[in-house]
Parts: C-alpha cells; sequence; structure tokens
C-alpha cells in the first residue's frame, strides 16, 4: 500500500511509521489519521513486525487535529460520524494493539499529538519535544484521552493546569513528570527508538503482550483484579516453548533463540 501522509519503513523486526505532513505540522487530518490507522494495523498483522516505532521525524510529532478541517463542523456532524469520517475507529484501533508501539516524540506534540503518544505504550522524547493540550485556547477541549490518559500519567495538577491554561510542557518536565520514558538528544531520537523497538521485537512476543496487556490493565481495574491478571498472565508463560527456552539458556549459559511460540 502506498501512503500520502506517512513514510512506512521496516527495520529488521521493527516497523516504523513516521507521521510526513510537514506543511501542516504534521495536523492529524482524517485522511492521515485512517493511513495511520491502516499502517498501523498492517504491521500489527504481520508476523514479522515486533515491535513499532511511531515517530513525527526529528522537527514536529505533531500539532493536533487539523483545526482548519474541523473549523466549519457542528455538534451534529461531529457526534453522526462519532468524530469525522470513521476517525474514531482508528484511534480506538490504536488502543487495542497488541504488538508494542513506542512514540518517538520531537518538536511539538500538541493536543490530538500529545493524546497520540500518549495512546502509545511509552513515549521516547528528543530534547526539543514540547507537549501540551491546548483545545481551551480554541474554545474547546481535549477530546480523545487528553484529560483522562494525562491526569493518570502526570497527576491532576500538571493535567489540570496543561488542560485548563494550554501551558506546553517541555522534555525535561515531562521526564519529571513520568510522562515519557527518557530523553535523548534529538540526532540519536530514531535510532534510540528503533533500539528499543528492536530489542523487544527480539524477545518472546507472547510474553511481551502479555506483559503489555497486564501494565495496561494497571490503568484499567482495581489492584486486586490487576494482580490477579498478572499472575495468571506469569503462570501462562510457562506454557510456552519461549519460556522454556529462556530458562534453558540461561542454565546453559548461552543466548535465548526465542521463536515466538
Ligand atoms: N491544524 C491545521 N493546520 C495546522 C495545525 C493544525 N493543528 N497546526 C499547524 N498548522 C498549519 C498552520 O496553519 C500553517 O499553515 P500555513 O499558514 O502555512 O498554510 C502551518 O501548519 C505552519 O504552522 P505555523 O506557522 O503555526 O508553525 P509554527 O512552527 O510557527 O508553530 C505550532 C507550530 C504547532 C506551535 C502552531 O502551528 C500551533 O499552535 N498549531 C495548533 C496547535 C493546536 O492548537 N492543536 C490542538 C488542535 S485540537 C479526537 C481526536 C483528536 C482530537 C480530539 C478528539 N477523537 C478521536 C474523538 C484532537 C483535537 C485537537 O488536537
Amino acid at each position: 500500500m502506498s501512503y500520502d501522509h506517512l513514510i512506512v519503513e521496516t527495520e529488521g523486526r521493527v516497523g516504523i511509521v513516521t507521521l510526513h505532513r510537514p506543511a501542516a505540522r504534521n495536523a492529524l487530518s482524517t485522511p492521515l489519521v485512517n493511513e495511520l490507522g491502516a499502517a498501523l494495523e498492517a504491521f500489527e498483522q504481520d508476523p514479522a513486525i515486533g515491535a513499532i516505532v511511531l515517530t513525527g521525524g526529528d522537527q514536529v510529532f505533531a500539532a493536533g487535529a487539523d483545526i482548519k478541517e474541523l473549523q466549519e463542523a457542528g455538534f451534529v456532524d461531529i457526534f453522526l460520524a462519532d468524530f469525522p469520517h470513521g476517525r474514531a475507529a482508528a484511534w480506538k484501533r490504536m488502543a487495542t494493539l497488541r504488538k508494542p508501539v513506542i512514540a518517538a516524540v520531537a518538536g511539538f506534540a500538541l493536543g490530538g499529538g500529545c493524546e497520540l503518544a500518549m495512546a502509545c505504550d511509552f513515549i521516547l522524547a528528543a530534547d526539543t519535544a514540547v507537549f501540551g493540550q491546548p483545545e481551551v485556547l480554541l474554545g474547546t477541549m481535549p477530546g480523545a484521552g487528553g484529560t483522562q490518559r494525562l491526569a493518570r500519567v502526570v497527576g491532576k495538577s500538571k493535567a489540570m493546569e496543561m488542560c485548563l491554561t494550554g501551558r506546553r510542557m517541555d522534555a525535561q518536565e515531562a521526564e519529571r513528570a513520568g510522562l515519557v520514558s527518557r530523553v535523548v538528544p534529538v540526532a540519536e531520537l530514531r535510532a534510540e527508538a528503533v533500539k528499543a523497538a528492536a530489542t523487544i521485537a527480539a524477545l518472546s512476543l507472547p510474553a511481551v503482550m502479555m506483559i503489555k496487556e497486564s501494565v495496561n490493565a494497571a490503568y484499567e481495574t482495581p489492584l486486586a483484579e490487576g494482580l490477579r491478571l498478572e499472575r495468571r498472565a506469569f503462570q501462562s508463560t510457562f506454557a510456552t516453548e519461549d519460556r522454556r527456552e529462556g530458562m534453558a539458556a540461561f542454565a546453559a549459559k548461552r543466548k535465548p533463540e526465542f521463536k515466538g511460540r
């Protein structure tokens, strides 16, 4: 498949999706979001891919929803389409991918851009990264997780301040607040993200998927239920060839060869 607003590549077992609409600061237009959904789905279905990097390149991650596309829309348009043109389907799919997705963020990740990064499994930030939920400055509010994921990750005060005032957060503050896993020089961002994804992609895919599911459960379940789910997932790994191989390799002092089985 060819894409107009994305660059889609692979490096070994890593799928890399680069948002590519530089003239509009990678604003998340309907065609771009639909392409993003298709590209992620293709990697999810591809057995040769073990992990995914989502980036906007080294200038900007994404400036949010396409404001020009939305400016004439009325409530009924937005409501009936469940936010324009089936776009919600791509967002929902994003949240249900089972393979890990790393957001590699350089420059602005604003509004829907910040929400898109937060919908990934973890965020690696360049030292140029800037996060914000400026929707209130447009007379609206975050609509794709900004009030929910941000509050869970950085806490109520910071989330409230950012969503209520539109104040942006730089990479260092984002790291202190736990929004990003770490900050790297912008020139190294892509390589670091691909390296992390390659590390994951070389491991046992069933174990990786169970870990992702279990960590995500921490945000959606009471502790006792989350612990039960984690315990059951841990026990399930004892049904995989990879778990046997991993422990046998350790005991034999050799590198494990995981098959994803
Ligand atoms: N939409 C459309 N065009 C945009 C854009 C955007 N979000 N951001 C930038 N552009 C365009 C500019 O209009 C300009 O176009 P031309 O004038 O050249 O035609 C070009 O990109 C360059 O922009 P600037 O000249 O402003 O560039 P700067 O580098 O000076 O500034 C900036 C970059 C990102 C700081 C600035 O452009 C900016 O503040 N942009 C708007 C950021 C913003 O307010 N974002 C929030 C949008 S609301 C949901 C899904 C998503 C959402 C909600 C629900 N569901 C699934 C339910 C999300 C909502 C939002 O994100």
